[in-house]
């Protein structure tokens, strides 16, 4: 096997998504080593040492889909083209969450596999056909007994939390008709690296995908991609409609245009990722100068937006609770507890900002838009926020 050329270290890092109680601050908590790096045969970019799936996806996972309203219109547009464009009879998503995607469509035509017992509980009681199970060649032919083969398979931000692509493929082959459609979505490697949101790496992201390096891996499984949508969504992802190779489809054009605009900007050479590397490392010391110089002048910071990604972000520079006051957050699952590694609190978003803040540090700067206009009102006193990307800046 062709090891990895590592070219970003982002240190020690808590689980992302691993929220600690009161009772817990004081135990140790568990860290593990984030290096980033490539694979120089198939372009894919992966972190070093994946954790196993089960210590991070279980029934304690807090993670909602629908905490955005940015994300359920994402979905629900998606899926008034899939009814319009491709009117599947039965369609199957991967990593379904708490249904924000499957809720568009009928009981009787969608299946989601969850593996959080307690996410899928929710779209279980809503009565969809839902799953508590990882997805891989076992799970598709257990759901293939029970429902038969599905026309459409979509996957949004999971496949790239899974480390055996080639299973996750192989049971894609297995669940789809010959003719069948599978939607991929998921942030671009190209956006990360253009706006340096080195946060996309974080334990539950194995990988961050470029065209140039799932068409590797498409290809080896006997799949191809033949059309591509760049959306803003999370930062710059990319929803890539894929076929199987025996299924005649044109080829847009959409796609060599995109492996163009990635291989022009340098994704398939190891220098263009050692620069990326450089500019992180002069991120984190851009962001903690902001972070040092207001809290010099004793200004309150709070955090918008707890994320795994902030998560990266707070510990590889080691911005903790003495910088940032406590974070708001609409997810009743992160409320009430602090930030993996920073100890930062997590309190409820009470409708609006405290009147004595006087800094937002945007741990949700993917939903930026949707922010600045929910809080328009501390925008207007004079209110600003702390943003890192493309670069660490006040605005
Ligand atoms: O890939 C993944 C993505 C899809 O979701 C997972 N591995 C984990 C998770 O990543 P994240 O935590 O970076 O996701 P988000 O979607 O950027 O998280 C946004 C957070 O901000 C949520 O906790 C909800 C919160 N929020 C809020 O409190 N008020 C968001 C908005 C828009 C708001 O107005
Ligand atoms: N699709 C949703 C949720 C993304 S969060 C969205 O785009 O908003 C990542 C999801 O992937 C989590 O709900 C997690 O439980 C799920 N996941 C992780 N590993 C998985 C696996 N092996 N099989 C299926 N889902 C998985």
């Amino acid at each position: 096997m062709i090891k990895n050329i590592q070219f970003l270290d982002l240190g020690t890092q808590p689980l992302a998504n691993n929220y600690l109680k009161f009772k817990d601050l004081n135990n140790k908590e568990k860290k593990y080593r984030l290096k980033v790096g490539i694979n120089p045969k198939t372009k894919l970019v992966s972190i070093n040492n994946p954790i196993s799936g089960k210590l991070m996806f279980n029934d304690k996972y807090p993670y909602r889909s629908s905490m955005s309203k940015t994300m359920i219109k994402s979905f629900k547009d998606l899926s008034k083209l899939i009814k319009k464009v491709y009117n599947p009879s039965k369609i199957l998503e991967i990593g379904s969450n708490d249904g924000s995607f499957i809720k568009n469509f009928s009981k009787n035509k969608v299946i989601g596999i969850e593996p959080c017992a307690n996410v899928e509980k929710i779209t279980k009681k809503l009565g969809y056909n839902t799953y508590s199970e990882f997805w891989n060649d076992r799970t598709a032919k257990k759901i293939i007994k029970k429902n038969g083969k599905v026309d459409l398979v979509y996957s949004a931000n999971t496949i790239s939390h899974i480390e055996d692509l080639d299973n996750v493929l192989k049971a894609i082959n297995i669940i789809l008709n010959d003719d069948g459609i599978l939607i991929i979505e998921d942030p671009s490697l190209l956006e990360c690296l253009k706006k340096n949101t080195y946060d996309q790496f974080y334990n539950e992201h194995i990988y961050v995908f470029s065209l140039i390096g799932l068409e590797n891996i498409l290809n080896k499984n006997d799949l191809e991609i033949f059309d591509i949508q760049n959306l803003k969504i999370h930062g710059g992802s990319n929803r890539y409609f894929i076929k199987k190779k025996i299924s005649n489809k044109k080829i847009s054009k959409n796609v060599k245009i995109n492996r163009n605009k990635e291989i022009n900007y340098g994704l398939n050479k190891i220098s263009t990722y050692k620069t990326f590397a450089q500019r992180v490392k002069n991120s984190k010391k851009k962001l903690k100068k902001i972070f040092v110089k207001i809290n010099l002048e004793n200004k309150k910071i709070i955090g918008y937006g707890v994320t795994a990604k902030s998560t990266t972000i707070l510990n590889y520079c080691k911005i903790d609770n003495k910088f940032i006051s406590y974070f708001v957050d609409t997810t009743v699952d992160k409320q009430n507890k602090y930030t993996p590694g920073t100890k930062i609190p997590i309190n409820k978003y009470s409708g609006s900002i405290e009147k004595d803040v006087d800094y937002i540090f945007l741990g949700a700067w993917n939903f930026k838009e949707e922010i600045f206009k929910k809080e328009k009102n501390f925008i207007k006193r004079g209110g600003k926020f702390i943003i890192h990307t493309p670069i660490p800046k006040i605005i």
